[in-house]
């Protein structure tokens, strides 16, 4: 073989030399003309790349030029240059039952169309949501590449609910937008403690009324659902959520793309888990030389702006994608990295939780992390027996042990009975339907706060201060109400209790 190469292609050397030596130098611009095309074309996905590709903006010029001698190499030619995105599975509403939904897999993501378009929230107007809640404190935040802290999120503020729509929803203008005036209202403070009323216009989706949720001494969770109201391109990068549990969210206005990488796939490849569970973190980040500065820097891990080459193992990852358009419902998998871009003005509830269909998906993945983002804690959390000595270090015992919890028990039973009915908050927290149930409910919901307010103030003032005001002065921190909230705020949660009058409070129905 070897000497039939050779004299073909010494026949073509004898019959046109002079015409190879000028198609050769002809090639060898070209090749450096696309590459420094390529390298002069700044760092953002270029459009009509499908939006996931992207450039080495932190090579030099000479490294790209060792990347293409490199090339030559099947390893490096067989990287993916692109995110591999496939769409996310969907179904609509009334296309299966409870049972049936669970019975395929809880380890995919997975959209249900129209499935909280019955829900009272779905028709709200941003006027009479405010109407309702602007009175209460929500805590803002602003998306920053550079941001080290969860999915980006930063410049965190607290302002009234009515006061952020009215300047950032309802007025907003297409200027404020193009300035990157992009605050969002990101969650952190729960519906129960933000503004009670709330649970009776977005009940709990059928498939997740037996959902657990660690309850605190007073039998409630102030904490929990969450919500995200924010204009379009505001957005969360990559995470993963704490306590490996699954997530899920209501969408009742607008429309959000999500993004997620599952927990099989970071677990099937070496690349993946090293990155993701190596070590538990906020975000994913690396140090690389800035290729116009020579100087290094840190780039953390966009979803939506993905490098490739900063993160070649994100092209071993199947990236599951899907819309969730207001009235749609989706869910996802525990310890699967999501990123979530607001493609119009958004507004969606969510909650994570454990149902029995998931506790063997929860236990592999909490023992194959290694027991990051302390899921541990919330097995014991949720289920006492996993509190008892030794309980719960491989996969089978977990299972075990959160299956004997009693509010696992009862959830189970819940489940097997195969109820296909939306609920209100109050009711899977075992308050009963109807406007006592919700005033019982609120007034724990406002203990509960009046709780935590005191020790933490208690903690603070063993640590030697005066009084709040003197620590944050001292101490120079921003008040966070996620952790220390207004007592202004509790008075108006406790407000709402003893007054569901004209709420129309009534369990809601499933169609
Ligand atoms: O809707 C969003 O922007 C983010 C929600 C989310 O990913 C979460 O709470 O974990």
């Amino acid at each position: 073989m070897a000497t039939t190469r050779a004299t073909r292609g010494g026949r073509r050397r004898e019959k046109g030399g002079r015409w190879w030596a000028v198609v050769g130098a002809v090639g060898i611009l070209l090749v450096l003309l696309v590459l420094g095309s390529r390298s002069g074309r700044g760092n953002l996905p270029q459009e009509g790349e499908g939006g996931v590709t992207h450039k080495r903006a932190f090579e030099t010029f000479a490294e790209r030029l060792r990347g293409g001698a490199r090339s030559a190499g099947f390893k490096y030619a067989a990287r993916r240059r692109e995110l591999k995105i496939v769409p996310m599975e969907r179904l609509r509403r009334g296309e299966v039952s409870v049972r049936e939904f669970w019975g395929r897999n809880s380890t995919t993501p997975i959209i249900v169309e129209g499935e909280v378009r019955h829900h009272p929230a779905y028709g709200m107007t941003w006027g009479e949501f405010s109407a309702m809640c602007g009175d209460a404190l929500v805590q803002t935040s602003v998306y920053s590449p550079t941001a080290s802290r969860w999915a980006g999120l930063t410049n965190v503020k607290t302002m009234r609910m009515g006061d952020y729509l009215e300047k950032y929803i309802m007025s907003a203008n297409e200027t404020q937008q193009q300035q990157g005036d992009l605050v969002y209202a990101s969650g952190q403070v729960g519906i129960p403690e933000f503004c009670p009323k709330l649970e009776l216009s977005t009940p709990i989706p059928r498939f997740v009324t037996f959902g657990s949720m660690p309850r605190d001494p007073n039998g409630v969770q102030q904490g929990q659902p969450e919500q995200y109201i924010g204009p379009p391109g505001t957005k969360t990068e990559l995470h993963v959520d704490s306590l490996l549990v699954p997530f899920w969210m209501s969408v009742y206005k607008g429309s959000k793309t999500f993004r997620v990488i599952t927990f099989h796939d970071i677990k099937a490849s070496r690349g993946l888990s090293k990155l993701f569970l190596d070590k538990q973190q906020s975000r994913w980040s690396r140090e690389v030389v800035d290729r116009e500065t020579g100087q290094t820097v840190r780039r953390e891990l966009e979803i939506w702006n993905p490098d490739l080459d900063v993160f070649p193992e994100l092209g071993e990852a199947t990236v599951y994608e899907g819309t969730v358009q207001a009235g749609d419902w989706i869910f996802l998998p525990g310890g699967a990295p999501h990123g979530v871009s607001n493609d119009g003005y958004s507004w969606g509830v969510s909650i994570n939780s454990l149902a029995p269909p998931w506790i063997d998906n929860f236990a592999d993945v909490c023992v194959s992390s290694g027991f990051k983002w302390r899921c541990l804690d919330y097995a014991k959390a949720v289920s006492p027996p996993c509190s008892e000595g030794g309980r719960g270090s491989t996969r089978a015992d977990l299972a075990r042990c959160l299956r004997e919890g009693e509010q696992m028990k009862e959830l189970g039973a819940i489940y097997r009975a195969g109820e296909d009915k939306d609920s209100l908050l109050h009711e899977i927290f075992g308050f009963e339907s109807g406007t006592s149930g919700y005033k019982g409910w609120c007034l724990k919901i406002c203990k509960a706060m009046r709780d935590r307010k005191e020790f933490f103030t208690k903690s603070i003032l063993d640590k030697g201060y005066q009084s709040l005001e003197e620590y944050y002065s001292a101490t120079s921190r921003e008040p966070d109400i996620a952790e220390d909230m207004p007592w202004e705020q509790i008075d108006w949660v406790c407000a709402q209790c003893n007054d569901p009058v004209g709420l129309g409070v009534s369990s809601p129905n499933t169609t």
